[in-house]
């Protein structure tokens, strides 16, 4: 089987509601997403995406991820798709570095994979769970108010994990920590994710004073470096998410007992070849994971969860339906969509979703 075209769309995402990360730091309104289409001499054609969370969450935009193409295309056409090592490899070659521009190449190549084997993305993987995964409400919130309405919200749709966004003011930072633990209920997972907007004091002021409570902070400070800098300073168990790119970063957190918990994105780290990786060096060190898309419509949802599925049951807390947080909808209501709070895995082969291609609108780039 070989790539004979890629086409490529660009869609926008707007966001429901206006969105901050960090306390306020970076405010997000429309995600700029970027559809693939694979088609094979086969007949069979796969679909990828590759939507950042923005321009200024990671070193990720939309535009890379078209530009990042447009160099890769002409070294992956004639391969077979079902040879996804033999793709990552001819993509590194290409172009070293750039994991999130190669990621919607790769998530295409194992949808037509598993439709080649009549299988899940996740069970060719090597064997999925059913067990749904609860879905993380991402709470971009400022005050301990609308922390509060956010939350209440999500728990109306039947969330029962939740991302807290903080960072930025230390004393703001731990009232809303102690009014968010004083409504949380039983069973109820809550990150706090400072998404880097804190420097090595503030960090070490709010991850000492909340040790009481012994919650989790995501990503607390920019760097792996700024982490281990503070880390055995405090004693509130850390989850990295930002600084988690490259498997050289899962082994060094995990060898230097960085993190309790790794938060992989696939659009981040390169797609699933690569996250798949990652899951293994966590599970190796008994590291605990967050699986999520960067961003994006129901097919990055549902490629993350296909990772997610091959992750243990007990070591895979949350994924996180972006879908939830756009008011357009690509695929039609078609693939895992919220149900109580969690995202069932599709039975169909391969990805077990697909968009409506009017929807796109006419592609920005054919590659042949
Ligand atoms: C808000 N998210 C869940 C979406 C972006 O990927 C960032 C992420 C987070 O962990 O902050
Ligand atoms: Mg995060």
């Amino acid at each position: 089987m070989k790539i004979t075209r890629i086409s490529v769309y660009h869609v926008d995402l707007p966001l429901e509601h206006p969105y901050w990360l960090s306390g306020g730091r970076l405010k997000f309104e429309i995600l700029d997403a970027t559809l693939v289409k694979i088609e094979t001499e086969s007949g069979l054609i796969g679909w990828g995406e590759g939507t950042p969370w923005g321009h200024t969450y990671v070193p990720a935009h939309g535009p890379g991820i078209r530009a990042g193409i447009e160099t890769i295309a002409p070294f992956v056409m004639g391969l077979d798709p079902r040879r996804v090592l033999e793709v990552e490899r001819a993509m590194d070659t290409a172009l070293p570095g750039h994991l999130y521009a190669k990621s919607p190449i790769d998530m295409a190549c194992w949808d037509i994979a598993g439709q080649a084997a009549g299988l899940p993305i996740a069970d060719l993987m090597g064997g999925g769970s059913r067990t749904p995964r609860p879905i993380a409400s991402s709470v971009g919130a400022k005050t301990a108010e609308e922390t509060r309405e956010v939350m209440e919200r999500y728990r109306d749709r039947g969330y029962v994990a939740h991302s807290v966004k903080i960072g930025g003011a230390v004393e703001r930072d731990i009232a809303r920590v102690r009014d968010v633990e004083s409504i949380r209920k039983p069973g109820e997972i809550v990150l706090y994710d400072v998404n880097r907007g804190w420097t090595r004091q503030q960090a070490l002021k709010v991850m000492t004073a909340c040790e009481d409570m012994n919650v989790m902070f995501e990503q607390p400070c920019e760097t792996l470096d700024d982490i281990a800098a503070i880390s055995g300073r405090h004693a509130s168990p850390v989850s990295v998410d930002e600084s988690l790119v490259t498997l050289q970063d899962a082994t060094r957190i995990a060898r230097d007992g960085l993190a309790e918990v790794f938060g992989i994105k696939l659009n981040r780290v390169g797609g699933l070849t690569k996250a798949a990786r990652i899951r293994d060096i966590a599970l190796v060190h008994c590291i605990d994971m967050f699986v999520m898309a960067t961003g994006g419509s129901v097919l990055a949802d549902t490629e993350a969860l296909h990772l997610a599925a091959t992750v243990p049951d007990d070591n895979c807390h949350a994924v996180w339906a972006c879908q939830d947080m756009i008011t357009v909808d690509i695929a039609g209501g078609r693939g895992p969509r919220n149900r109580n709070g969690h995202l069932h895995l599709p039975e169909t082969p391969g990805l077990g979703v697909y968009p409506d291609e009017d929807v796109l609108g006419d592609p920005v780039a054919v590659y042949r």
